[in-house]
């Protein structure tokens, strides 16, 4: 009779039952991998988030600098030049004359009549600055007048003109880039000697 509640007494103690020592053990891991996750949370503040975005934006193209800082020459006053050269322009898609011989250092006047019935225009320059004015263009309405140093545009019947001091020996052009002209055949070529 009093065996019964020293059964139950020594069936109590005989060391913790095995679900006491699971939850020690979770509650241990969970302890640690707060712990854990916090470190690796606070790390992420560190320099290792910091990515080098800074170099990236380093690396923009530079333009090119002026046409005509190519030894080409450049633009001058009419009383500068001593000599006149005649050019025409024919809706054949020609110049006339289709080539011009100069001198290095020479100051020339082109005067330049539109003998079409479309517009033309005369632009002088090394085979780089054709190609940047023909880009230029295909950016422009057609026939849209447009003055820069080295081009004249002309309607018809009009007459222009535009001076040059050429730099350097070399082979220049002059072209007309109204569209489809240049492709037609419309450029000649100055030969500085
Ligand atoms: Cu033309």
């Amino acid at each position: 009779m009093a065996d019964t509640p020293h059964d139950s007494a020594t069936q109590g103690p005989p060391g913790t039952p095995r679900w006491v020592k699971a939850l020690g053990i979770g509650i241990v891991v969970v302890v640690l991998l707060v712990v854990v996750s916090m470190i690796i949370v606070g790390g992420q503040h560190g320099p290792g988030l910091h990515s080098p975005s800074g170099s990236d934006r380093a690396q923009i193209p530079s333009a090119s600098g002026p046409s005509t800082a190519r030894g080409i020459g450049g633009p001058a006053d009419a009383d500068e030049s001593a000599r006149t050269v005649e050019v025409t322009t024919f809706d054949t898609m020609a110049f006339e004359p289709g080539t011009i011989e100069v001198s290095a250092g020479e100051a020339v006047t082109f005067v330049v009549t539109n003998a079409g019935q479309a517009v033309h225009e005369f632009t002088l320059g090394d085979a780089a600055m054709q190609q940047e004015h023909a880009n230029a263009m295909e950016h422009m309405r057609a026939g849209m007048t447009h003055d820069l140093p080295n081009s004249i545009t002309l309607e018809p019947g009009e007459t222009g003109q535009l001076t040059w001091r050429f730099g350097v020996a070399g082979t220049l052009e002059y072209a007309c880039h109204e569209p489809g002209h240049f492709d037609g055949g419309m450029h000649g070529q100055i030969t500085v000697d």
